[in-house]
């Protein structure tokens, strides 16, 4: 594995809270995870807003200094209308909802827009400011989506992480956010993004292919020669700090105290931020039908303690006075003379004051409507030293999927999670211990650190840019066709377009050639010795709009079509072949053009396609590998072949491909020194896989290959050209 040096940590808030110019430490998961980090392999530095807001540029000074002296933190501040607009707005109020599947509570304003993508170019500056290639850049969490990708563009050297918090919803619902391309575009800035689940991943890979139509493989995701891989990694609670804090004389003391004050009460507790996701009124919901069956209503007591939270946000008001009022209605409706059943706290309240209620409790009752993971469930189970309590915990939390004896609900069905309740407190105490300690054992041992570290050593060993990787080092082919220009040898250049000088776009009548290209090809016009081949897929038509000015040959239909140099008529080598197939195969492909929405069908002299690059993207590719088995069961006994290539499937004649254009090519010029082909899908392939003497191949892009060397995508080829052919 390769050791870096420094991880830099970049967050919204520093881990360190300014109270009235006051530095105190917060000892929050994300704090102990990184402290867990082994000291002599990374040094570390924190990045963040420090929460509090400071505009006189001395104050911030002196703030910054002892923030980096004391904590190795760095401050970003930040002007309190733009904080607004990028925490509050965009973050809170428009990607946090969407994150958790609640499309109602969606508000969006465009100024929030600038907002955030202001306060995200910030982030990067301070961390352009601080980071030196090769550093470790971990970025977390939904406020800071764009920044990997801002990172990238201006340090490509730095691996970058990027870590998800929350649930990455289904496409279909992230798509209702109005930059929801640019938002997942600037996480794939990221070579390393890691999730809390496998099911965010599998969802935050749907939305790459369907809102940037980039194809993914499982866990990676390939594109201009950058790899973003994926993984999931459940974060873990500070382990360490539950045991030192429960072996404290402090600890027993608060407990010995609460369990004198709820004596001979059964206890079910509730913890959490005060936050719609965290399902408090359809909890109540199930706590009131739950008290209309139970008998003992003085031996019951549920305590709540939700800490205020993005009070500024009017949801978030609602919400409190809703669950206010809703409790005030509960108790005053099951209160006896010697009990209230629902004890609030809307506060937070001390860290050991918190082990002593987890380790008290009888029932942890944790029912978020939905959630990234949910740690309150972790750590209650880590707080169940000697009691054997229960967990109630909603199907829908992350932490659901690593507690396997927890009971689970849907929190959206109150009848069941009063059931399950009842259900939980009738439960004989020898029934519950071996569920709870087999959970304890693996809360203990997968904790925040060992989640820290497993991110950042995969990170640490993640590739900084995948170009040229398994293929021969460019800087070879460069050397030969360097010393062959010198030498006055003649250069025969096979030239692909879409993908390989230009880069590809959705609609391909857009992709005509830019100013870049038409000065490249001048140049190689005007080169002595240069023998200058495009071939291509598309029609003469297109060929001919937009290489018709060139002297140079054009082959069309990949190789069914010559327009020889200096000439202007197109020929077909070929014109004995038979096309009957066409009539017979365009049918089936009729079939899927209409049987899939978005799809079409292309007849050209010699080929028929089927494109399917508007189509929904996982129903498309299905479409496609079964037209491409339709097919080729079909062609098995025909003189034709048939090829999947980018977003198409097409049938052409077995004898036509541009390996065989190549060579007819070559052979017409046999004093050659040196050739080179340069292509980047599929139908390149068939020149890659000839073995002439003095041929060059070069693959354009990410994917597999024959070719022997690799150039990142068509910006380096064209540069790749361009130096060689000054
Ligand atoms: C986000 C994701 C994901 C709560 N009340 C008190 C208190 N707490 C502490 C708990 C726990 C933390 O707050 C809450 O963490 P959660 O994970 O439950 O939820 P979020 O705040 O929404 O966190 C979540 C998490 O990020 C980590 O990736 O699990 O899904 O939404 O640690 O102990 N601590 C103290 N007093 C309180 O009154 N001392």
């Amino acid at each position: 594995m390769q050791m870096a040096n420094t991880v830099i940590s970049v967050s919204n808030r520093l881990p360190v809270a300014i109270k009235n110019g006051e530095l105190t430490k917060s000892s929050g998961g994300l704090v102990a995870a990184l402290e867990g980090l082994p000291k002599e392999h990374y040094e570390q530095k924190w990045i963040g807003w420090p929460g509090a807001e400071i505009t006189d540029k001395k104050e911030q000074k002196q703030i910054g200094r002892k923030l980096a002296d004391e904590y190795g933190c760095i401050p970003v501040f930040l002007g309190k209308e733009e904080a607004a607009g990028f925490y509050e707005g965009f973050s809170n109020s428009s990607i946090w909802p969407l994150l958790h599947y609640l499309p109602n509570y969606l508000r969006y304003e465009p100024e929030w827009w600038e907002d955030y993508r202001k306060v995200n170019q910030t982030f990067a500056n301070k961390v352009l400011e601080i980071a030196k290639d090769g550093d470790l850049v971990w970025v977390h969490d939904y406020q800071l989506m764009l920044l990997p990708a801002i990172l990238r563009a201006e340090a490509p050297n730095l691996r970058i992480g990027f870590f998800l918090h929350t649930p990455f919803p289904a496409p279909q619902v992230f798509r209702f956010h109005p930059c929801c391309r640019e938002l997942v575009a600037g996480m794939l800035g990221a070579n390393r993004i890691g999730f809390h689940a496998f099911n965010y991943l599998r969802h935050f890979s749907g939305a790459v292919r369907r809102l940037l139509r980039i194809e993914t493989e499982l866990t990676q995701i390939s594109r201009d020669g950058h790899t973003t891989a994926l993984g999931v990694y459940p974060i873990g609670i500070n382990a360490s700090k539950f045991e030192e804090t429960m072996d404290s004389e402090e600890f027993r003391q608060r407990r010995d105290e609460f369990r004198r004050a709820h004596e001979g009460k059964r206890l079910v507790i509730s913890v959490e931020r005060m936050d719609y996701t965290k399902g408090i009124p359809h909890r109540l919901e199930a706590i009131d039908d739950f008290l209309t069956k139970w008998e003992q209503i003085d031996k019951i007591r549920f305590i709540f303690v939700s800490v205020p939270s993005r009070e500024n946000i009017e949801e978030y008001q609602h919400l409190v006075e809703e669950v206010e009022s809703r409790i005030g209605q509960l108790n005053g409706k099951y209160a006896t003379l010697l009990n209230s059943p629902i004890h609030f706290i809307h506060g937070s309240i001390p860290f050991v004051d918190l082990c002593a209620l987890y380790a008290l409790a009888d029932v942890a009752l944790v029912t978020p409507l939905i959630d990234g993971m949910n740690l309150v469930a972790k750590e209650f189970i880590a707080c169940q030293r000697e009691n054997a309590g229960l967990l109630i915990l909603s199907e829908f939390a992350g932490a659901a999927e690593e507690l396997f004896n927890a009971r689970f609900v849907n929190p959206y069905d109150s009848d069941a999670v009063a059931a399950a309740l009842i259900d939980a407190l009738s439960t004989p105490v020898d029934q519950r211990r071996s569920g709870i300690q087999a959970m304890r054992e693996r809360v203990i041992r997968y904790d925040a650190q060992h989640w820290a570290r497993s991110f950042i050593e995969d990170l640490a060993s993640d590739p900084v840019d995948d170009a040229g990787i398994g293929k021969t080092n460019i800087k070879e082919a460069n050397d030969q066709l360097r010393r062959a220009i010198e030498g006055g040898q003649k250069i025969v250049l096979f030239l692909d377009y879409d993908g390989t000088l230009r880069e590809i776009e959705v609609e391909p009548s857009a992709a005509t050639p830019n100013l870049a290209i038409e000065t490249l090809l001048r140049r190689l016009e005007q080169q002595p010795n240069l023998d200058v081949t495009i071939l291509s897929g598309r029609s003469e038509t297109d060929l001919e709009a937009f290489f018709g000015s060139f002297s140079f040959r054009l082959i069309a239909e990949h190789g069914a079509s010559w327009r020889q140099p200096g000439k202007k008529a197109w020929k077909r080598p070929d014109h004995s072949l038979k096309y009957a197939w066409k009539e017979k195969l365009l049918p089936i492909l009729r079939v899927y053009e209409q049987t899939t929405p978005g799809s079409m069908v292309e007849e050209k002299p010699s080929a028929i396609a089927w494109h399917y690059r508007k189509a929904d993207e996982e129903f498309g590719g299905w479409k496609a590998n079964r037209l491409t088995q339709e097919l080729s069961a079909l062609a098995a006994n025909q003189p034709i072949k048939v090829r999947h290539g980018k977003k198409m499937v097409e049938v052409n004649a077995a004898e036509i491909n541009k390996g065989t254009a190549v060579a007819r090519v070559l052979e017409l010029l046999p004093d050659y020194g040196v050739a080179i082909c340069a292509g980047d899908d599929l139908t390149d392939e068939g020149m890659f896989e000839l073995t002439l003497p003095r041929l060059l191949t070069i693959k354009v892009g990410s994917g597999s290959t024959q070719a022997r060397f690799r150039i990142a995508d068509p910006a380096a080829f064209r540069e790749f050209l361009g130096d060689l052919f000054k």
